[in-house]
């Protein structure tokens, strides 16, 4: 057994004191006892707060950040910025895929995300072909996040078209083609990879790229409990493009054709009218929100407010990993709402009405429900992925459990992650990933190799 002895540590309750947090081998927090006595020998921290999930991921977009924030000929949007993507994902191989999550999920770890769910639709050889072992890219990105040393929920993508009405894909989108039997081959092969850090569920892209029949027929045969993720309403132009095609917007197009409940996460749902809201809500489904993506591709802002007040559960995401930061994403996530409301302090409820705690709690619940793994709070049963902030950092000093978040997710741009915990490991100490020296330099090479191409 291992422990860690913090003086104050965020429970599912809220902020206690003199709590004793202690896991097994197998990276399992079995016992936490608040208001305890600090036993000899066991680690003390000043403030340990759970691990953030990082509900939506395509890690393989991590070596294009950066390098699509030029101006083209006619205006540019979130399609034009789908392109240069696209162009950037022909050479990827399985080594680079592996070389670049490992890399992506090191500084994940690093900035308090101790779990991510991976988007992963990158499938197939850059001429098309399957490989010889169906589930060879999905399988590499999972070896990443092995090496990295964070939980990873692989969701294999359903991608069969274009647009709405069953169009066929262009060339550019072949690698990621997959029917329904497609799938569930990935998914099958994927099984004897799933364990404590470790689960496997499914995503249909999007309305456009997988039809509802699909969508049926794939839940029809997946394994039960397991998270299910589409990305949906998050431009304008889908809107238009699935009311011309089915008289109805994306989200309520979705909820009459398909049964949506707690396993699911709708990604972006950015585009909302009062009735989706609600249906959402509702459902129980994980609204999975990734604010930095979603600036940097104009998307537009979500309905955060009207959701909370009707019990919406939300979830953040980094998505195309412009940002590595749970931080930034929170505090995106209340600037926005912020900014459009004209208003101070919108991320609370009746009884949390501290913005910070609000939001990391809120993000935690969800992130765990739509990663389908046991994370996201500590307490005997879940994983022990334990964040330690910097307490000699001056941003905390002297300061009050009650405060710490507020300070964190609003105050100053250093990074305040000191140590961190994944499924029971210390990845992360002195701010210093354990293998950041050598996922760096392989990582250094993929880029040199992508680059060639461009
Ligand atoms: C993706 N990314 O699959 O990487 C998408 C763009 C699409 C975001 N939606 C492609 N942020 O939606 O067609
Ligand atoms: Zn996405």
């Amino acid at each position: 057994m291992s422990a860690l002895f913090a003086k104050n540590a965020l429970l599912p309750s809220g902020w206690a004191q003199d709590v004793l947090l202690q896991w097994d081998a197998g990276g399992e927090l079995i016992d936490v006892t608040p208001n305890a006595l600090h036993p000899a020998g066991v680690e003390l921290a000043e403030y340990a707060i759970p691990g953030m999930v990082n509900l939506h991921s395509h890690s393989f977009q991590r070596a294009l950040g950066g390098l699509t924030e030029k101006a083209g000929d006619g205006p540019d949007s979130f399609w034009t910025w789908r392109d240069l993507m696209y162009r950037f994902a022909r050479n990827i191989t399985p080594a680079h895929m592996e070389a670049i999550a490992a890399q992506l999920f090191s500084e994940c770890l690093r900035h308090g995300y101790t779990s991510v769910c991976e988007f992963h639709y990158v499938q197939r050889a850059p001429d098309g072909a399957m490989y010889a072992n169906a589930a060879e890219t999905a399988g590499r990105v999972i070896a990443g996040a092995r090496l990295a040393g964070i939980g990873v929920t692989m969701l294999p993508v359903l991608y069969s078209y274009a647009g709405f009405g069953e169009t066929p894909l262009k060339p550019e989108q072949l690698r990621f083609k997959t029917d329904a039997q497609d799938v569930l081959k990935i998914i099958g092969e994927l099984e004897a990879l799933r364990d404590a850090q470790t689960e496997v569920g499914v995503a249909p892209h999007s309305l456009r790229a997988a039809s509802v029949s699909q969508i049926n027929e794939v839940l029809a045969a997946l394994p039960h409990n397991r998270p299910v993720h589409i990305h949906i309403a998050e431009q304008q132009g889908e809107v238009r493009q699935s009311l011309d095609f089915s008289g109805r917007r994306p989200v309520q197009y979705l909820y009459d054709e398909v049964q949506v409940d707690r396993r699911w996460c709708l990604v972006h749902a950015t585009h909302l009218v009062d009735g989706e809201v609600q249906a959402i809500a509702q459902s129980g489904a994980v609204a999975g929100l990734c604010p930095t993506t979603e600036a940097n591709l104009g998307d537009g802002l979500f309905p955060l407010e009207p959701f909370l007040a009707q019990g919406g559960r939300f979830g953040i995401g980094s998505d195309s990993h412009i940002s590595h930061s749970a931080v930034e994403e929170l505090r995106w996530l209340e600037y926005g709402q912020r900014l459009m409301q004209q208003r101070r302090n919108i991320a609370v409820s009746a009884v949390q009405r501290n913005v910070g705690d609000f939001l990391w709690q809120g993000a935690l619940q969800g992130g765990a429900q739509a990663a389908g793994r046991a994370v996201g709070a500590l307490e005997a049963g879940k994983r022990a992925d334990i964040v330690v902030l910097d307490d000699g950092h001056p941003n905390l000093y002297g300061l009050a459990a009650d405060e710490v978040l507020g300070t964190l997710v609003f105050s100053g741009n250093d990074n305040l992650v000191k140590h961190v915990l994944a499924g029971g490991q210390w990845v992360v100490r002195e701010q210093k990933h354990a293998a950041q020296q050598a996922i760096a330099a392989r990582f250094k090479q993929t880029l040199a190799e992508l680059r060639e191409f461009r």
